[in-house]
């Protein structure tokens, strides 16, 4: 007998998720759908616009990686322009980016997705002393590190769990089988937890530097950057890089030890490709190294697909081969069935609802997602596929951090295709940029020290647009993953605009083949329940991809209908 879980809404993400699984006789996911219950509208409300105001609007898709939209739109409407921005906005550019990607990975790591892992009540039964000295097998030098630190930080939780008033921690699954920390383990991850929520206050300041504030950023035009006055002030740079070494002391000693932990402890799932899914992964590559157009540029990520796990090859990356299929969800295209290329993109809303069961249609439309495909493949985007297709292509930048990071918790490469990899793989690119981001504070200070203020090129848009169709595309690597703007620009006005979205790529529903999302994918890779009331196990695997649906859907009923009701399970 095989009975449908629904586990709605997923929490401890950013939007409106449903999952719907096929459990077997032993608790065993068989299969999955994914769901996203929401619709947004950003990218008609581009239509019209001066292509200039894109990012500014462009950056509401989202109000977590709100950066990513922004610039990712301003180098799409760069490109059709023909403009390149000069070395200030570069680095400008990736220390704001970077300063994303800190920010979004502990703030996922701790905030979101940590309860997956760490059973904070069994935190209360640890010692102390054991605890001091158990973090010692993660880090040389670990952010707790004394038995006085750790019986304070249990006292703070008696206080919390006596009070009743759990706060966030109420409603988890305590006790649960899947759980593998010891006391002492679980009471080292809960003090980073806490910890974290200061120091993601750092990483939120470093953006703000540069950016002018955050969330939404707003010093970034197209042609370059206006934080003139921050570049040529040096107290700006120091508080930057103050605040940078701050938050790469937290990364190595306290998240990257905890995720060494993790990968001893999970091992076993890890080896097993628990959550492994599709085995594609596509980059679009980011962080440019040198002053070319972005697209092609030396980039710190580098692009490319790599299929069925098979590191001895990557397929080089060629835009042109991304398509968007709506075969199952809630959108219809006008005059074609067939996938269409973002330039020729088309955001038609046709909802179809659930069935008489209140269940998804899932041989039906069943998403406010669409499902895009690279040259007829499904494929995975985010930190993962940065790590996989980075080694595979013998960056050695990459290669360097994943073995070092795969040494400390003795596993081997394979281990990245599981559960387990995909969160470790945001742990590893997290300590790497933070240590990039030394590199290019340094360099942006001594270009300001040496009179360099050159932060944009100058361009006359009446001239460049003018009784001409141009077309653009912005490609970046977001926090989540490969993320795209297209944009159409005829005589100086978007005349068509379409974003495909990490979280398009991993959560979106079944294409027109029938051929499983990365969601759906990782679901049923060897996952079973421990306890079907509990599905641990799911969020586990599908907090792993850090979703975000605001950035997936990003189109906007501006009616206020009703589209979807909500049922709890
Ligand atoms: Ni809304 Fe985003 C990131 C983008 S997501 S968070 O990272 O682009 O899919
Ligand atoms: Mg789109």
């Amino acid at each position: 007998m095989s009975k449908r879980l629904v586990v709605d809404p997923i929490t401890r993400i950013e939007g409106h998720l449903r999952i719907e699984v096929v459990l077997d006789e032993n608790n065993r996911v068989v299969d999955a759908y994914s769901s996203s219950t929401m619709w947004r509208g950003i990218e008609t409300i581009l239509k019209g616009r001066d292509a200039r105001d894109c990012g500014l609007i462009a950056m509401r898709i989202c109000g977590v990686c709100t950066g990513a939209h922004y610039w990712t739109s301003i180098k799409a409407v760069e490109h059709a322009l023909g403009i390149t921005p000069p070395t200030n906005a570069r680095l400008v550019r990736n220390l704001i980016a970077g300063s994303l990607y800190l920010h979004d990975h502990v703030v996922h790591f701790y905030h979101l997705h940590a309860l997956d892992w760490v059973d904070i009540v069994s935190a209360l039964k640890a010692d102390p002393y054991k605890a001091a000295k158990e973090a010692e097998n993660y880090s040389e030098n670990p952010w707790y590190n004394s038995p006085t630190q750790y019986k304070a930080i249990q006292e703070r939780l008696k206080k919390f769990v006596e009070s009743g008033r759990l706060g966030p921690f109420a409603n988890a699954y305590w006790g649960n089988k899947s759980y593998k920390f010891t006391p002492e383990q679980n009471l080292i991850a809960t003090a980073h937890y806490l910890e974290a929520l200061e120091a993601q206050r750092w990483m939120a300041q470093m953006m703000a530097i540069y950016g002018g504030k955050n969330p939404h950023p707003q010093s970034i035009v197209v042609g370059g950057v206006t934080c003139v006055q921050d570049i040529k002030n040096p107290a700006r740079a120091s508080l930057f890089k103050e605040l940078l070494l701050k938050s790469r002391d937290f990364v190595l000693r306290a998240y990257i030890p905890d995720i060494i932990m993790a990968g001893q402890v999970y091992k076993d799932e890890a080896l097993n490709g628990v959550g492994a899914g599709l085995g594609n992964y596509l980059v679009y590559g980011d962080f440019p190294l040198d002053d070319n157009p972005h697209y092609k540029a030396k980039l710190l990520f580098s692009p490319g697909v790599v299929v069925n796990k098979d590191l001895t090859k990557v397929i080089p990356f060629d835009q042109s081969k991304i398509t968007e299929d709506v075969t199952h969800s809630w959108y219809k295209y006008e005059n074609t069935d067939k996938p269409l290329h973002p330039f020729d993109g088309q955001t038609n809303p046709n909802y179809t609802g659930f069935d008489e069961n209140g269940l998804l249609k899932v041989n039906e439309k069943y998403s406010w997602i669409k499902s895009p495909i690279y040259d007829d493949i499904r494929v995975e985007v985010g930190p993962l596929a940065r790590m996989i297709v980075g080694y595979a292509s013998g960056n050695e930048r990459i290669k360097n951090y994943v073995d070092k990071a795969l040494k400390a918790a003795g596993l081997p490469l394979q281990a990245l295709f599981s559960t387990v990899g995909r969160t470790a793989a945001r742990a590893i690119e997290t300590w790497m940029i933070s240590d990039v981001m030394i590199e290019w504070i340094d360099q942006l200070a001594s270009n300001s020290a040496k009179g360099n203020l050159d932060t944009w090129t100058k361009f006359d848009y009446d001239k460049l647009t003018k009784g001409k169709e141009l077309k653009g595309y912005g490609l970046s690597e977001a926090p989540r993953g490969a993320l795209g703007h297209w944009v159409r620009i005829v005589d100086g006005k978007v005349a068509n605009y379409q974003a495909v979205v990490p979280s398009t790529w991993n959560a979106g529903p079944r294409d027109y083949k029938g051929r499983m999302g990365a969601y759906e994918s990782s679901l049923v890779s060897n996952i079973t329940l421990s306890n079907p009331d509990q599905p641990l196990e799911i969020l586990r695997t599908v907090h792993s991809f850090d979703p975000c649906i605001a950035c997936a859907v990003h189109v906007i009923d501006t009616k206020g209908r009703e589209i979807a009701q909500y049922k709890i399970d």
